[in-house]
């Protein structure tokens, strides 16, 4: 500790962020009592055998206390909002019944896993109907231990869905997380810290009063469901699982006292080094796992973790049962992964604004199937951000199926919180990031823009991972014919 890099800057173009859109809507804490923060519970399977295991996810509707006064209608995975946290071990081979008890047709997508492609993955060839159920089978093999998501994928309902409260956190873990001086301890020092923003109308939501076709914003910001949180620390360490979930919001993140913090961890898996910060963006759907150090604090001293100039939650000192542990500089040895020579560069290019978003000058279309890539071929991949109109935005490029490596951003090194496995990469306007992609899993995948509005608009495309000694085919149905 303390030759570690340190750095005190958000990453991203500024001129780029969310807040200089016309849409912009600031996030303010209403005022509001404090309550505790909700810490999701663990799904627990249904049944374990060795290293196999059986679990079912039910989308339901609810009832939430999220302001004062009346119940919030919402939805949530195995929970009224949100979901319970499902803890998987890379290696194993599960079972999953998913059943559906939404008014409406959703999908169960699992973002961060690399599992084939289009049902088991749960895109929009997947879907379930009201009162119905799919069952699902994979094995995980991961790259490592990381924190991801679920959320539905149903076209072109994503965005409305997740307003509603779909989303839950996937925790991967193995023996090398496990063994690494970190805090492990979920819901004690290891918290899922799920960031979203919502505006409410006589305590509801109504999706189509604030629908803003380039990303849906909210007033009120949430961790976790919960609005004005505090957390009880009683460790000298927390690790926070950071994931942003929000339809379009970045978050940038820093604390109230300006701390600095360590980052361990970016979408998928540990970053090769532990660098130091005193601020992190995170656009939609990224993730960061932190460490923030309180051993200096006394029992009753508050810290906030703040976005921009507003409040998300308060963590609150108590006495502390645990003290701090070194946090290693090398925490995982990043496979350096070489291109193949045989393979041909891909490029992808995000265009437009609003209504007129494409991605390669197209929609989404379900049946068609855009371009494809050898199983187990190492191909790097220009993603072009081409929106010039208004100063541009930042569009999140998301791929199915596959982790990526950042290779460079405008033939610049990426930046020093990129250096781990990702899923998604936020792309500055007029930019070119080159990613390096591999896929071990076979199917049809999706790759899209991760503003959900945007994606249910048509920025999405998507790839065939095919194997020539085993081809197969796929019968693409549009969504209206399932
Ligand atoms: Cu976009």
């Amino acid at each position: 500790m303390g030759q570690r890099a340190f750095y005190q800057q958000y990453f991203y173009d500024e001129n780029v962020y969310d807040l200089h859109d016309g849409g912009y809507k600031k996030l303010a804490m209403p005022a509001v009592p404090e309550k505790a923060l909700a810490m999701p519970s663990v799904l627990q399977p249904d049944r374990v055998q060795g290293h196999e295991a059986w679990y079912t996810i039910v989308a339901q509707t609810g009832e939430t206390a999220i302001l004062p006064g009346k119940l919030t209608q919402t939805w949530g995975y195995n929970a009224s909002l949100l979901g319970q946290t499902l803890i998987l071990e890379d290696g194993w081979h599960y079972h999953v019944h998913i059943e559906n008890h939404l008014p409406e047709t959703t999908t169960l997508h699992w973002h961060g896993l690399n599992i084939p492609g289009p049902i088991t993955d749960g895109g929009p060839h997947a879907p379930i109907m009201p009162g119905e159920a799919r069952e699902i089978e994979f094995t995980l093999h991961q790259e490592g231990a990381q924190t991801d998501w679920m959320h539905p994928h149903p076209c072109p309902n994503t965005a409305r869905q997740v307003w509603q409260g779909l989303a839950a956190m996937v925790i991967v873990t193995d023996e090398h997380a496990k063994n690494l001086p970190i805090p492990q301890e979920y819901g004690v020092d290891d918290l899922p810290i799920i960031l979203q923003d919502r505006t409410y109308h006589d305590n509801q939501l109504d999706y189509e009063a604030d629908y803003d076709v380039d990303g849906t914003l909210g007033t009120v910001p949430l961790v976790n469901g919960t609005v004005n949180g505090v957390f009880k620390v009683t460790t000298a360490q927390l690790r926070l699982r950071l994931l942003n979930s929000a339809n379009r919001r970045e978050f940038r993140l820093h604390f109230d006292d300006g701390r600095r913090f360590t980052q361990i961890a970016g979408d998928c898996g540990f970053l090769e080094q532990a660098i130091d910060l005193d601020r992190l963006m995170l656009t939609v759907p990224e993730r960061a796992e932190i460490v923030v150090d309180f051993s200096d604090c006394q029992p009753g001293d508050r810290v906030q973790l703040m976005s921009d100039d507003a409040v998300l939650c308060t963590f609150e000192m108590d006495e502390f049962t645990k003290k701090a542990q070194a946090i290693p500089d090398h925490l995982f040895d990043v496979p350096k992964w070489q291109v193949d020579p045989d393979s041909q560069l891909q490029t992808t290019v995000m265009s437009g604004m609003d209504d007129e978003v494409l991605l390669d000058g197209k929609r989404f279309d379900m049946t068609r199937i855009d371009r494809q890539q050898l199983f187990r071929q190492t191909v790097d991949w220009e993603v072009k951000n081409t929106n010039d109109a208004c100063g541009g935005m930042i569009h999140p490029f998301h791929m199915h199926g596959c982790h990526f490596q950042i290779i460079s951003r405008n033939g610049q090194v990426p930046y020093p919180n990129e250096t781990g496995f990702k899923d998604t990469v936020g792309v500055n306007a007029g930019e070119t990031v080159r990613i390096r992609v591999c896929f071990d899993v076979l199917g049809i995948f999706m790759y899209h823009c991760h503003i959900l509005e945007h994606e249910d608009t048509g920025m999405m495309a998507q790839i065939e991972v095919y194997d020539p000694k085993h081809p197969k085919t796929y019968d693409l149905k549009p969504m209206h014919e399932m």
